[in-house]
């Protein structure tokens, strides 16, 4: 089993695991009155039914219902006295969650606009998608234009006060109309939201939390590894004061090819053909899978050894013998050795690391 089966496979596992018992956070948001309460009742057929009223700030705390595999959040309005829009951010943190619902109706205010241009640009390497919805269609109505006409401007008086530029131009599906009243509207938003945004929703926060723990995974094999470098490099010294019969000093270099193998068997890179197919993944992948599959043949080690100036004094290969007296070549054997397990476990950590990425990447 290679690596990149090994991630596919703990992926596989970690969603079915996460998606059991993880929900996805949904916030809805939007000043008192709005009709958020009343707009989650629509969109949930009922099953979540939070206070709604004619009077404005029923929702002074977060309230909170479980729907299928989502956790819906009714947050209390901002821009009032009570919260305004800093405090308001700050207190209920809307980066905790998942999927934003921005509801307003009437006038698009300063306060909306605020809060809504804080979630576009909010910005993580996963998915948190924002809908944006005008409610209470029912009640835009001018008798001098069309439902059309009035949209259109609707739309453009939002797109002027949320634009964030080029990079992200608004669009006119971008703003949901909907209707409590006449349900209008509620069935393109509810199948945006729960058909395809909660499934992207839910990859994209497991591939994320995956990630993290991946990584966090082969940093602690490189912290273990590189302690294990270091008692290799002992040995390679007690080694090297225990010359062979007629020279001076040798560094033992079956310690050191030994050391390779064990990093390679921790970072489960032992197949020479898998760690060569890495080498599709990209120019980094390449080079590391090279240096990675170097250390793989007695050969290699050699023309690491050359390059830094290590002489190669007999055809055998566990002894390098630097021509010094046997103390230096004590330091010398410890210092080569660490030096070169260090720089190997740096290696395979790296080329680890770019797998697992490219699966995440493939999988997200
Ligand atoms: N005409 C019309 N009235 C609506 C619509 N949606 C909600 N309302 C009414 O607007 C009022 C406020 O609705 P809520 O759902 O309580 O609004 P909210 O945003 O939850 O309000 P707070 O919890 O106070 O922040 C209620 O009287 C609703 O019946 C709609 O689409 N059209
Ligand atoms: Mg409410």
């Amino acid at each position: 089993m290679t690596i990149t089966d090994k991630y596919e496979d703990e992926l596989r596992r970690y969603y079915e695991l996460k998606s059991r018992t993880e929900k996805i956070q949904i916030a809805v948001l939007g000043q008192p009155g709005a009709g958020k309460s009343s707009l989650l009742s629509r969109l949930t057929d009922g099953a979540v039914r939070f206070a709604a009223s004619p009077g404005t700030d029923t929702t002074r705390r977060v309230q909170t219902a479980a729907f299928g595999q989502m956790q819906i959040n009714d947050l209390p309005g901002y821009g009032t006295e009570q919260f305004p829009v800093k405090e308001w951010l700050q207190r209920f943190s809307p980066e905790d969650f998942d999927l934003y619902l921005a509801v307003y109706a009437g006038k698009l205010t300063d306060s909306d606009g605020e809060v809504i241009r804080h979630l576009r640009q909010w910005k993580t390497e996963r998915e948190h998608p924002v809908f944006i919805i005008r409610n209470k269609a029912d009640t835009i109505w001018d008798e001098n234009k069309t439902d059309a006409e009035l949209r259109d401007i609707i739309f453009d008086d939002f797109a002027e006060k949320i634009n964030l530029g080029e990079k992200e131009p608004l669009r006119k599906e971008d703003l949901y109309f909907t209707s409590c009243r006449t349900g209008d509207g509620i069935a393109r938003l509810k199948d945006d939201i729960f058909g395809t945004q909660v499934g992207k929703v839910i990859r994209s926060k497991i591939t994320a939390a995956f990630k993290a723990r991946s990584e966090e995974d082969l940093r602690r094999k490189k912290m273990q590894c590189l302690e294990d470098v270091s008692a290799y490099a002992w040995a390679a010294a007690a080694n090297a004061v225990n010359p062979v019969p007629g020279v001076d000093a040798a560094v033992d270099l079956g310690i050191f090819w030994k050391m390779a193998a064990d990093i390679r068997e921790s970072f489960g890179l032992t197949d020479e053909n898998a760690v060569r197919g890495y080498q599709v993944l990209g120019p980094l992948a390449k080079q590391l899978s090279e240096k990675v599959i170097q250390f793989m043949t007695k050969d290699g080690i050699i023309i690491v050894l050359k390059t830094l100036g290590v002489r190669y004094a007999r055809q055998k290969f566990t002894k390098y013998i630097p021509f010094i007296g046997w103390g230096a070549a004590a330091v010398t054997g410890y210092l080569l050795t660490r030096d070169l397990g260090e720089r190997y476990v740096e290696d395979c950590y790296q080329l680890s690391l770019e797998v697992m990425r490219s699966v995440v990447k493939k999988s997200a």
